[in-house]
C-alpha cells in the first residue's frame, strides 16, 4: 500500500474506499502525481470544525505530492445537500451565498499552498459552470444516466422519504449536480478522486458512475468517519454552537480552550485525525497521557498545533497567555492585546473614572458593582476568607479602595473571586449620564 494510504489509515482516517484496488494503483510508489477534489457548500461565511478533516486530507494529499482541488459550492450551495439532514433545507439568498464564497475561499486558500511550481493547489466554484447549462440539456446529458429507481435506495434520499416531511425534488436532484462536478474536474484537471465524510458516500459514488458511463473511467472516492462524541453527538458542536474557524465567530482563545477540554477518550484520535505530528510523537504523547492525564499534555499539544494552524503562531501566544491568566496566572509582561483577549471573555462593567480613590471605589462597592459579590457583606467575607484577587494578586484588606496605580493600561483592573469568575473593571474618562450609577 503507498505510504499516503497507510499513513491515512493508520490515523483511522479512512472510513470507506470506492474502487479500492484503482486508488492504490493511483496511488503506488512511482505512479505519478493525481488529482483530488473536496466541497465545500457555502451555508455559512465560514468553516467550521466539522469541515476541517476534509480540508485537511487535501493538505495531506498535497504535502505527499498530489494536486488539491478545494471546490466552493456556488452552485450545490443554492440547493441544499439532503445528505445526513432529517428536514428540508431554506434556501439562502444569492446575496447571502456570495458573501458566504468569499469568507470560505478565504479560509480555502491558507490551509493549502497555490504557490507551488510541482504541485499547486486549485480553488474553483461549481457555479462557473454549472450556471451556463440550460436545464435541458442538463436533462438529458445528465439525467438521463441516473436512475430513480437507485436514486431512492440511497440513505440520504429513502431516510427523508420515510419521514413525514418528505424531500422536495430541489434537494432530491441535489446529488446530480455533485456527480457532474466530479465528471466536469474529471474531464477539465483529470481529477481521478474524491475525498469527503461519510455523509457524502452516496454523492461521491453518483460521480463515479456517471463518469463510467460517459467516458468509461474508473474513478475513485474516499471517505472519513465522521466525528462524534463519546455520547454519539456532534463533534465540534457547543452550547454556543459550532466552533468556527473564523476568529470574528470563534476567538482565538475559545478555539484553543474547546481543543484544551476535549474529552480524555478522544484526544489521542483528534491527534491523529486533525494534526501533522508523525504518528511515533502521538504513540509518545499517548504513554504521557496515560501515565499523568492531570498534566494534559497530549489536550495541550492538540491545542497548540491545531490553533497555530488555523490561526497562526502570534494569535496562538496571545490565546496561550490569556488562558493561563484566566486560569489564575500571573498578569506580569502581558501586552495589551493579550489582555483585551482576556478581557473579551469575561464581564464588563464600565464606572466612572472620577470615582478612584473615592468611597464609590471601595473594593467592596466594586466587587457588589462588578456581580462579583451580591452585598457588600457577602464581599466582605470573599475579601477575608482569601477568595478575591485584584489583577490576579490576592486582596487582604477590605478597606481598600481602588485608585489610578491599580489600574492596568491606564483604565483596566481585573478582579476574581474563587478560581473562575472574573470581571473586567473599566474606569472611564467621559461617561455619558445614562451609563453612570
Ligand atoms: C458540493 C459539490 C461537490 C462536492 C461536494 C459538495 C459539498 C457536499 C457537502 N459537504 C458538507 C458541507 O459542505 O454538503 N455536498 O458542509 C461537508 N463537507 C466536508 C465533508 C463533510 C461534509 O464540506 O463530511 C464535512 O466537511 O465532506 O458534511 O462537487
Amino acid at each position: 500500500m503507498s505510504s499516503l494510504l497507510q499513513d491515512l489509515q493508520a490515523r483511522g482516517l479512512i472510513a470507506d474506499m470506492a474502487n479500492r484496488e484503482e486508488l492504490e494503483r493511483l496511488l503506488a510508489p512511482g505512479a505519478p502525481p493525481l488529482t483530488v477534489y473536496v466541497g465545500f457548500d457555502p451555508t455559512a461565511d465560514s468553516l467550521h470544525l466539522g469541515h476541517l478533516i476534509g480540508l485537511l486530507i487535501l493538505r495531506r494529499f498535497q504535502l505527499a505530492g498530489h494536486r488539491p482541488i478545494a471546490l466552493a459550492g456556488g452552485a450545490t450551495g443554492m440547493i441544499g445537500d439532503p445528505s445526513g439532514k432529517s428536514a428540508e433545507r431554506n434556501l439562502l439568498s444569492v446575496e447571502a451565498l456570495e458573501a458566504n464564497i468569499a469568507g470560505i475561499q478565504a479560509q480555502l486558500s491558507r490551509l493549502l499552498d497555490f504557490e507551488s511550481t510541482t504541485n499547486p493547489a486549485l480553488l474553483v466554484n461549481n457555479a462557473d459552470w454549472m450556471r451556463p447549462i440550460s436545464i435541458l440539456d442538463f436533462l438529458r446529458d445528465i439525467g438521463k444516466h441516473f436512475s430513480v429507481n437507485a436514486m431512492m435506495a440511497k440513505d440520504s434520499v429513502r431516510s427523508r422519504m420515510e419521514a413525514a416531511s418528505g424531500i422536495s425534488f430541489t434537494e432530491f436532484s441535489y446529488s446530480l449536480l455533485q456527480a457532474y462536478d466530479f465528471l466536469h474536474l474529471n474531464e477539465t484537471h483529470g481529477c481521478v478522486l474524491q475525498a469527503g465524510g461519510a455523509d457524502q458516500w452516496g454523492n461521491i459514488t453518483a460521480g463515479i458512475d456517471l463518469i463510467r458511463r460517459k467516458t468509461e473511467q474508473v474513478a475513485c472516492g474516499l471517505t472519513t468517519p465522521l466525528l462524534t462524541k463519546t455520547d454519539g453527538t456532534k463533534f465540534g458542536k457547543t452550547e454556543g454552537g459550532a466552533i468556527w474557524l473564523s476568529p470574528e465567530r470563534t476567538s482565538v482563545y475559545r478555539f484553543y480552550q474547546f481543543l484544551i477540554q476535549v474529552e480524555d477518550a478522544q484526544v489521542i484520535q483528534l491527534l491523529r485525525y486533525f494534526t501533522f505530528l508523525p504518528l511515533e510523537e502521538i504513540a509518545a504523547l499517548e504513554a504521557q497521557h496515560a501515565a499523568g492525564p492531570e498534566r494534559r499534555e497530549a489536550h495541550k499539544q492538540l491545542a497548540l498545533e491545531l490553533t497555530t494552524l488555523i490561526h497562526g503562531e502570534a494569535a496562538t501566544a496571545d490565546a496561550v497567555r490569556a488562558s493561563e491568566i484566566l486560569f489564575g496566572g500571573s498578569l506580569e509582561g502581558i501586552t495589551e492585546k493579550q489582555f483585551h483577549e482576556v478581557g473579551a471573555e469575561v464581564p464588563n462593567v464600565t464606572l466612572s473614572r472620577t470615582l478612584l480613590g473615592q468611597p464609590g471605589a471601595g473594593l467592596l462597592e466594586v466587587l457588589v458593582a462588578a456581580g462579583l459579590s451580591p452585598s457588600k457583606g457577602q464581599a466582605r467575607k470573599d475579601v477575608e476568607a482569601g477568595g478575591v484577587n485584584i489583577n490576579n494578586v490576592r486582596a487582604t484588606d477590605a478597606k481598600l479602595v481602588l485608585s489610578p496605580e491599580h489600574l492596568l493600561f491606564g483604565e483596566f483592573v481585573l478582579l476574581r473571586k474563587g478560581k473562575r469568575n472574573y470581571a473586567l473593571v473599566r474606569f472611564e474618562t467621559e461617561l455619558t449620564p445614562t451609563e453612570g450609577w
